[in-house]
């Protein structure tokens, strides 16, 4: 392998590794109880059958619950259909980071992309409203 292609393979690891340095899409929202501020972003604006590379970021002025679950839900109300996967929030090693596995729309036009957060304190809800 030659010098130049490992410096270039290097230099990709090390972009992947900075968190939200190369961002290119991102919305901002509040849970419905107000409780948490919740930050989408993702690698490129939505597009229609690939896999996107998004994570979510919840802050709160309180500490998260340690057993916070959350389930990704979504679709596009005016069609009554939902995501054509079963996308997952995965807890990153940051704090209130979760990488959305598995999410893809099949269609463009008027999408939801909402999280359910469930802890044995409380539940509450993130809605994302956005067009491809
Ligand atoms: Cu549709």
């Amino acid at each position: 392998m030659s010098t130049k292609l490992l410096t270039l393979m290097l230099g990709l690891l090390m972009a992947g590794c900075s968190s939200n340095a190369n961002t290119v899409w991102r919305l901002d929202q509040t849970s419905s109880s107000g409780r948490y501020q919740a930050t989408l972003t993702c690698a490129t604006p939505p597009i229609v059958m690939a896999f996107q590379d998004c994570t979510l970021t919840l802050t709160s002025p309180q500490a998260l619950p340690s057993d916070l679950l959350i389930a990704v839900d979504g679709g596009m109300p005016a069609h009554g259909h939902g995501l054509p996967t079963a996308p997952q929030a995965v807890p990153t090693h940051n704090p209130g980071e979760f990488r959305i596995d598995g999410l893809k729309y099949s269609m463009p036009g008027e999408w939801v992309l909402g999280f359910l957060l469930h802890s044995a304190a409380s539940d509450d809800k993130i809605v994302f409203r956005f067009t491809l």
